[in-house]
């Protein structure tokens, strides 16, 4: 497991082999919307010469009534990978009242905005975009010496790479040593829920026995269970080969999708492991999705991380990390978990209710800059009052991101609209 003060590192991609190009990748492109100084005749093919000086190749272009003047035109172009796009954009910028970049790249253009997913279909460009998967597990993971293993998580790893946004997600035969391992975890935990899970958690575990397959001798199958989310809240799950970086994990969470890990962790050690696998998707996060409440707020965390800057994803994720992953709550004077990292390790869920690690409120502004240890238990988590509070404290905490957009999920078209102020 790889980390850098506590927090996940950036993805590297992964060396060809896996990496289908589809077509139109607007992960890889950079988008340029400006209102030219002028409205003149002909400022449409001015602008296209620039492009042409420069090399650059455009993918789209659209011009819209602008909203920031009215009764003047804006342009939103798209430009290919490729040519000298900076000189262009330096001559552009020139010419305009209002100009703005989004890209992939924006650490190399100033004051541009990160890309991120517009429809739910754009989630497809994260997959082979992981940070660590089955052919290249670490040198400290348990199943890093275990060639058997390592062939497993391959396998795993291909039906992520392959997965495309609607289709069925792939059914797995689990192998009796497999099963064996999720057995364990599965009974032992099922005896701790009772006492130590939130009453969310324990209302919607026996739904997922009853629709889902939820058994001590069966793995539950991803697309069963992302049919049952999507009754409950619309959340669905997608395969996911691997980590990705914070950016690309919260953005799903902004279209109700949840990377969802397939395989399961190395048998050596059942009751904690650092990194996500089956036991922690399946027994920890997806109870916690079927929850309206829960619902809401998880995706609050991933509308307010569209296009924020760098050191505000990772406040993000750290609030993410101690709610969704290592939460506490509080329920009639007792002290509870919903964390799905505390719900899927039979260890650190007792030790975490022990009295042992420090316990502190819930409050974006202080919970976001805690550094935190990811290949140990935690020694400090903090507790919600309820999810709807969370929900409020991080809605009003999203408001002081800079951003010069807002954006709002259209459930309708699986869509992000971006509003031009906030
Ligand atoms: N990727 N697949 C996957 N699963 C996670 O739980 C996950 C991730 N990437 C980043 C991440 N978690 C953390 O940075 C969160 O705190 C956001
Ligand atoms: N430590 C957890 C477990 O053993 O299930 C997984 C945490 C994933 C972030
Ligand atoms: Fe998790």
């Amino acid at each position: 497991m790889t980390s850098e003060n506590g927090v996940f590192k950036e993805p590297k991609l992964m060396p060809g082999g896996n990496y289908i190009k589809t077509g139109r990748d607007s992960a890889k492109s950079t988008c340029l919307i400006f209102a030219p100084h002028e409205d003149e005749c002909g400022i449409l093919a001015k602008f296209l010469k620039i492009f042409l000086k420069h090399g650059v190749n455009l993918l789209h272009i659209e011009s819209r009534p602008s909203t920031r003047q009215p009764g003047r035109y804006e342009f939103m172009v798209e430009c290919a990978p490729g040519g000298n796009i900076s000189a262009a954009i330096t001559d552009i910028r020139a010419t305009c009242d209002y100009f703005n970049v989004i890209s992939r790249d924006y650490k190399d253009n100033q004051g541009s905005v990160p890309w991120f997913p517009r429809r739910i279909r754009d989630l497809d460009k994260f997959a082979n975009q992981i940070l660590s998967y089955g052919a290249e597990l670490d040198a400290d993971h348990p199943g890093f010496t275990d060639p058997v293993y390592r062939e497993r998580r391959k396998y795993f790893a291909d039906i992520a790479y392959n997965y495309k946004h609607g289709e069925p997600l792939p059914r797995v035969d689990y192998t009796a040593e497999e099963v064996e391992t999720w057995g364990k975890v599965f009974r032992q935990l099922t005896e701790l829920y009772k006492t130590h899970a939130c009453k969310e958690h324990n209302h919607v575990f026996p739904l997922l026995v009853q629709n889902c397959g939820y058994r001590e001798d069966n793995i539950p199958q991803l697309e069963d269970i992302t049919n049952f989310l999507i009754d409950c809240t619309g959340f669905r799950l997608r395969p996911v080969a691997g980590l990705l970086s914070s950016r690309d994990f919260l953005a799903g969470l902004a279209f109700r999708v949840f990377h969802s890990t397939q395989y399961i962790r190395h048998p050596s050690n059942p009751f904690y492991t650092p990194e996500p696998d089956v036991c922690h998707e399946l027994l920890g996060h997806v109870p916690l999705f079927a929850d309206p409440a829960f619902a809401q707020f998880s995706q609050e965390i991933g509308l307010a991380s569209l296009g924020a800057p760098d050191d505000y994803i990772e406040k993000l994720a750290t609030c993410f990390w101690f709610t969704v992953e290592f939460g506490l709550c509080r329920e009639d004077g007792d002290i509870k978990a919903y964390g799905a990292g505390l719900l899927s390790s039979y260890g650190e869920l007792q030790y975490a209710l022990e009295g042992k690690a420090e316990l502190r409120p819930f409050d974006p502004v202080k919970t976001g800059i805690q550094k935190y240890p990811i290949t140990e238990y935690q020694p400090i988590y903090y507790v919600a009052e309820s999810f709807d509070d969370a929900k409020e404290k991080l809605i009003k905490y999203a408001t002081t991101i800079p951003r010069s957009f807002g954006v709002r999920y259209n459930a309708y078209t699986q869509s992000i609209e971006v509003l031009d102020s906030k």
